[in-house]
């Protein structure tokens, strides 16, 4: 199904046009259809030439209702614009053109209708240049708009208007049936024993009956659900759908539901500023703010030439990158109302407290472009989930567990810890080993685990702390040749800390099963299984790179990732299975606990 919205002066024959397509009334209410003028979206549905169905969302062309508008082509990929052949270009018109322009809708036809009262070609050459210099397009790369004369009223014309929708939707990007789903709500109303039905147009995405959505933060159900009046057991977008939740549920127009966890739900936004074709700065203080069927009025703090920070008067789900249109409601006749485009760069922006801060918010947010990269250099640290929420897939590997870094914070990290951990010896010559949990809070991180996985040689971590590994605890209380031959081992161990020696090097070095277990008593050694050692803190080292791996994991691929052999990589496992490092998930895989 494809899904395409009206656009056009009050008059020039929208909905007389969807009416002669698809049969159906796209004025519904009685004031309506009394007064002979839309007041409310319009919902109708036909089969084209090609067997593809379309369905119609009809708008109010009245400047009244320019709100509405907004809300029907919202959530929609492609409008049919229509002009009449005997008023031409009309206020209108240019309005519903730049919300279209503002809000990067890109598909469309041009319609020049009540063609039977007046030569549509003068029209048709005016409103075509408009259109096309827009960037409005109906095939799928470059030309122009296509324009088609039309008359409701004796139907010339609107064969080749079929056919020239299905060219307009067959070079529709098709969108991903995996992607969150967000359901802008343009109908609620509850029946009397099923509950609340909500109807919308799904963009992208896929609903079942049973799914679980979040509505303002709150569960629901989907009950049942219909498009186009039939029953259905999912629907993919882009659809329009009618939704049955269970129960009552306060739903309202403007308001989306979401696949939960998918959607960041904000009522702050750093925004991109674009003035829309014709608007001159500077903005209000004070707009509307329109996306999907929401319209939110918002304060806009302007932070720099192009940047601004947003504050809705209601939280909406928001991703990276998504395009709000701001509108000035109190602009008289005449009037430009809508004023830009504001596009999403970011969704939990930082407090600007501190002079001066409002101006470097600016740099960085005319650097910034809408992905996690850009997310990072903000945030510093974001768990995947957050990132997700944001519509920023994690640009690669986390650094630990679920958490990722900007690289160049990260790389900052990693030269600031030895020298946390050194002036922490100093300042503790009785218990130089640095506990974790300090050197967390040292270094302001969130989760103890990054700490964990900074630890680099010569630094280990044993028992939660972080030791300068070379100075190894307890060769002091070994005999001298003992004491000699452990730390020239741990020289080895430092550089490749998995690679335990052979039988044949411990046997050069004079370690024997006797001063080996003399060793590990003294905590200079770690024995990992007969005849396997490593340095003191290599396992949780280990547990710090497996946890980087895609989980679960392989033998294998642990070997590998650890740099050394079945020999070692086989008991290392098994002894960080008896640590609760790691456990087994089946015969061949483990996960990192
Ligand atoms: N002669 C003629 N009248 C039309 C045509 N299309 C619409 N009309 C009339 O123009 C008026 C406005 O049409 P309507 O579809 O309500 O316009 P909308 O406001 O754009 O939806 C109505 O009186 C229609 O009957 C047409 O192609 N030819
Ligand atoms: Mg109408």
């Amino acid at each position: 199904m494809h899904v395409v919205a009206t656009a056009g002066h009050v008059d020039h024959g929208k909905s007389t046009l969807v009416r002669a397509l698809t049969g159906m009334e796209p004025d519904r209410l009685e004031e309506e259809r009394r007064r002979g003028l839309t007041i409310e979206l319009g919902y109708a549905w036909t089969a084209l030439p090609s067997g593809d169905r379309v369905a119609f969302v009809d708008v109010p062309g009245h400047e009244r209702f320019l709100g509405t508008m907004l809300a029907g082509v919202g959530p929609v990929p492609a409008v049919m614009f229509v002009v009449a052949a005997d008023e031409g270009w009309m206020p209108q018109s240019e309005e519903h053109l730049v919300a279209l322009r503002t809000l990067g809708v890109r598909h469309g036809l041009l319609v020049v209708t009540r063609a039977d009262l007046a030569d549509p070609g003068p029209a048709a050459k005016d409103a075509g240049d408009r259109l096309t210099e827009a960037g409005l397009r109906t095939g799928p790369s470059g030309g122009a708009v296509e324009t088609l004369a039309v008359s409701g009223r004796t139907g010339e014309g609107l064969d080749a208007l079929r056919a020239a929708l299905d060219r307009l939707v067959a070079a529709l990007p098709a969108p991903d049936p995996e992607a969150p789903v967000r359901l802008w709500i343009d109908r609620a109303f509850s029946v009397r024993g099923s509950g609340t039905v909500v109807t919308g147009t799904l963009p992208a995405g896929r609903v079942e009956a049973g799914d679980e959505l979040e509505l303002d933060g709150e569960r629901v159900r989907v009950r049942g659900l219909e498009s186009l009046k039939e029953r259905a057991e999912s629907v993919t977008g882009v659809a329009r759908v009618a939704l049955n939740l269970r129960g009552r549920v306060a739903a309202d127009r403007g308001h989306a539901l979401v696949t939960p966890g998918a959607w960041t739900a904000t009522g702050l936004a750093d925004v991109r500023v674009t003035m829309a074709e014709g608007a001159r700065g500077p903005l209000p203080g004070r707009l509307t703010a329109h996306i999907g069927s929401a319209s939110v009025p918002c304060e806009v703090r302007p932070l720099g030439a192009e940047a601004a920070r947003l504050r809705l008067a209601r939280p909406l789900p928001l991703h990276l990158g998504d395009v709000l249109l701001l509108r000035d409601p109190g602009r008289g006749q005449g009037e430009l109302r809508v004023l830009a485009r504001a596009t999403v760069l970011d969704v939990r922006p930082p407090e600007l407290r501190r002079r001066g801060a409002a101006r470097e918010r600016a740099r960085a947010l005319a650097e910034a472009s809408a992905d996690a990269a850009s997310l990072l250099r903000t945030h510093l640290l974001l768990r995947e989930g957050d990132l997700v929420a944001m519509g920023c897939p994690p640009p690669g590997r986390p650094v630990t567990a679920d958490w990722h870094a900007d690289p160049g914070h990260w790389t900052g990290l990693l030269a600031r810890l030895p020298e946390v951990v050194r002036r922490y010896a100093e300042a503790h010559p009785l218990e130089p080993a640095m506990p974790l949990e300090a050197a967390r809070h040292e270094l302001g991180l969130p989760d103890r685990r990054l700490v964990t996985a900074l630890v680099r040689p010569p630094l280990t971590v044993a028992d939660g702390r972080i030791t300068t590994g070379r100075t190894a605890a307890g060769t002091a209380g070994l005999p001298a040749p003992v004491a000699r031959a452990v730390r020239t081992l741990l020289d080895g161990l430092a550089e490749t800390p998995f690679q335990a020696p052979e039988a044949g090097r411990l046997a050069e070095l004079g370690l024997g099963p006797r001063e080996l277990a003399a060793a590990v008593r003294a905590g200079a050694l770690l024995r990992v299984a007969d005849g396997v050692v490593l340095a003191p803190g290599a396992d949780a080292r280990a547990a710090a790179v497996l946890a980087r791996l895609p989980q679960p994991f392989t033998v294998s691929q642990a070997r590998s990732a650890l740099g050394t052999s079945r020999r070692v990589a086989v008991p290392l496992l098994e002894h960080l299975d008896r640590r609760g490092f790691t456990e087994r998930v089946d015969d061949v895989h483990r996960r990192s606990v």
